[in-house]
């Protein structure tokens, strides 16, 4: 695995966006090696087929599709996206993380509900989180997490909601809960009362109407393997420790010393002078003590322990007949008797279904089919993975004829459903910035290792992957970022004078 440039050994765990990105970036700079625990790239994208499309498990959109998003300009240098994306109008529309979509709300009592009054607490919400992300520096913070200040808020306005009249402000108030389980989708978070108040304003959301890849999301790391030279990328190698500190030899080459080595779960062992880390949040919370030997420095440990990984599935519905109106492209659930006020329900087995948000409609029907995906978050969305397809297929057949009112609605014809959580090589969906932790945990996990600036073997371990990104984790073009720049980071190292031996 010798190359050319500086001659330094480089290997990179985890073949997703971040360390692709990476890989490309580094190209000629020394030798380099991606080492991927599953027999594919891509990572967190995850395209799959289903029905007579694709179905996305994992990254549904470009957040923000516009010149300041990598993933956009990535995905339009090689052509993967339609017409409308490369719309300059698109790309210049303001929805801040929220695009609208066409939509029908239901009702648990079965009618669809009065878009007036949805859409008049849906304003108020909306008003009520962007304040939410004002309080970046504030020392008196008026909660300690996004969801006990939108409650507070909202309990203060209790009085005026639905203009005094009892049915209009219980209905107000389910719209309300129902918005906060959509942000704990948005989130990735069980609960909003998970998420920092403080730094909720950190995360930047780009300009543009958030857009899909027509050929699946997955056509992204695709064409960036094929950009890669052959050989770069070992498929099912998963890594079981990175030693560091240390001092290795290859067999023979007594003269050679470097300070790190991988070893793999099949025995296999690299040797490197410089290793990219870019395994998920979730992978490191549960790994980290046994994953690096010597154990991670102290900050990083509390920067692992700190923030937030959640969980967001999704669940495809396939139908024989779409049952929703050709125009509709969100169909949206409120559970009538909830109130943010009151404390959620807790016995998952009879309530886990209650969790899902709603679905979107995939488009377009002539090469997705009838296809409803539906988005469940947190402890409800990790009981789900443990049911069996029949069963998910029976809860939401049960519930769609409730929404819909109609006994004899038929049943999907089949289901597709990601299970991020059980996922061994991810155990979650996303990272977001957990109540006691920050933006400076982010930067503290981001910190290459050693330390100590003046270590004459530098650089040893480098991190990136979306949760290392402080304004755009939880996402794709974060994570593309954040690999890109670890890759900038060895570059400058390589091309910089060697510095003098220290007397
Ligand atoms: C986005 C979106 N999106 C939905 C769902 C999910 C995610 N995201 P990877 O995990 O990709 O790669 C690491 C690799 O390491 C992996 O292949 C492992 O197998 C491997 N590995 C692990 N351990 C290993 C070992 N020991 N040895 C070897 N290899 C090992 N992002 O932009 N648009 O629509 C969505 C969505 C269900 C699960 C998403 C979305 C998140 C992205 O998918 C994710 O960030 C990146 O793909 C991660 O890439 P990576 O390289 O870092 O890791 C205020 C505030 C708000 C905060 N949030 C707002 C934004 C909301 C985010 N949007 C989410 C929505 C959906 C639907």
């Amino acid at each position: 695995m010798e190359g050319g440039g500086s001659g330094r050994r480089v290997v990179a765990v985890g073949a997703g966006l971040a360390g692709l990105g990476a890989a490309r970036r580094l190209c000629g700079h020394g030798s380099l090696l991606l080492l991927e625990a599953a027999g594919r790239v891509g990572g967190r994208v995850c395209t799959r087929p289903f029905a007579s499309g694709l179905a996305e498990m994992g990254a549904h959109w470009i957040h923000g599709p516009s010149p300041g998003n990598p993933v956009f300009r990535l995905a339009t240098s090689y052509s993967l996206l339609g017409p409308e994306a490369a719309r300059e109008e698109n790309q210049q529309v303001e929805v801040g993380g929220h695009p609208f979509l066409p939509s029908v709300t239901y009702g648990s009592s079965g009618k669809a509900l009065s878009p007036t009054a949805v859409s008049e607490a849906r304003h108020l919400f909306d008003t009520l989180l962007e304040s939410a992300r004002t309080f970046q520096g504030t020392k008196e913070l008026p909660a300690p997490s996004v969801g006990q200040y939108l409650r507070g808020e909202i309990a203060q306005r209790v009085p005026a909601l639905g203009e005094g009249r009892e049915d209009a402000r219980r209905l107000q108030l389910a719209v309300l809960a129902a918005c906060l389980k959509l942000e704990c989708c948005i989130s990735g978070t069980h609960s909003m009362d998970l998420v920092a108040l403080e730094p909720f304003g950190e995360y930047v959301s780009l300009p543009g109407l958030d857009c899909t890849f027509p050929g699946g999301y997955s056509s992204l790391p695709d064409c960036m393997l094929s950009a890669l030279p052959e050989g770069t990328v070992l498929l099912n190698k998963a890594v079981r420790t990175i030693q560091w500190k240390g001092s290795f030899h290859e067999e023979g080459d007594e003269a050679r010393n470097f300070p790190v080595r991988v070893e793999c779960e099949d025995g296999d062992a690299f040797l490197a002078d410089h290793v990219i880390v870019t395994v998920p949040l979730g992978f490191l919370k549960e790994h980290h003590q046994d994953f690096f030997q010597p154990p991670l420095p102290q900050r990083k440990v509390e920067a692992i322990r700190r923030l937030g990984f959640g969980t967001n599935n999704k669940i495809f519905l396939e139908f024989e007949k779409p049952f929703w109106d050709p125009q509709q492209q969100l169909l949206e659930v409120v559970w009538e008797d909830e109130s943010p006020l009151e404390e959620p329900r807790t016995d998952l087995e009879a309530n886990w279904f209650k969790k899902l948000i709603g679905f979107v409609v995939l488009q377009p029907p002539e090469q997705h089919g009838h296809v409803l995906c539906g988005f469940i978050a947190g402890k409800e969305s990790e009981y789900m993975e443990t049911l069996s397809d029949e069963e998910v297929l029976g809860t939401m057949t049960r519930l769609l004829r409730m929404l819909t009112g109609n006994p004899h609605l038929p049943a999907p014809r089949s289901v597709l459903r990601s299970r991020w959580h059980s996922a061994p090589y991810t155990r979650g969906s996303y990272s977001y910035v957990a109540v006691g932790s920050s933006g400076d945990d982010i930067d503290a996990l981001a910190q290459p290792l050693p330390e100590d600036p003046e270590d004459p073997r530098p650089l040893q371990l480098l991190f990136a992957g979306e949760a290392t990104h402080r304004t755009f984790y939880s996402t794709t073009h974060g994570a593309l970022l954040s690999g890109w720049r670890e890759a900038e980071r060895l570059n400058q190292f390589f091309q910089a004078p060697s510095p003098a031996p220290r007397l």
